[in-house]
């Protein structure tokens, strides 16, 4: 008798297991915004599992770009883009899309990792599902006209947890 009830055991724990936490977090879809100098919201909280959706538009009256890493690099002295790539972290190609070309000169070499960058009153969008390899505390960043607009504190956070 005594083992008809193990499995009924065992797939209440998983039902149980399933409803909180074990299974897929609740997509997410955000508009952020970037002008001078800076991202509005400034701070994105994602789970790990969590399938994102970035709706970016540039409100500003400059470019701007968007970056996702950890520890600053410098080239000539100035801030030139993320040591770590937040998405290369985590073994993530982020699927995107943009609408509006970059006007200014942009130096690629500069930067290492993934990047878009949005001319005045462009629009772009990035996708992408957190894995685990990116918990932890990220930054996004502006490095626009030699790090200037990252000086101004054009910087947010990306915080990823369990
Ligand atoms: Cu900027």
């Amino acid at each position: 008798m005594k083992k008809f009830y193990v499995p009924v055991l065992l797939s209440l724990v998983v039902v149980f297991l399933a409803s909180c936490g074990g299974g897929t977090p609740e997509a997410v879809s955000i508009d952020l915004e970037m002008n001078e100098y800076g991202f509005v919201p400034e701070k994105l909280d994602f789970k790990v599992g969590q399938e994102v959706t970035l709706n970016l538009v540039n409100k500003g009256q400059l470019q701007h770009e968007v970056m996702f890493g950890r520890d600053v690099m410098k080239k000539d002295n100035r801030p030139a883009g993320y040591m770590e790539d937040m998405f290369e972290v985590g073994g993530v190609t982020p699927e995107f899309s943009q609408v509006g070309e970059p006007e200014a000169e942009h130096d690629e070499e500069m930067h290492e990792g993934f990047m878009m960058v949005l001319p005045i009153g462009g629009t772009g969008v990035i996708k992408f599902t957190v894995t685990k390899e990116m918990l932890g505390e990220w930054e996004m960043g502006c490095f626009e006209q030699e790090g200037v607009h990252y000086d101004a504190g054009m910087i947010g956070t990306v915080t990823i947890t369990n």
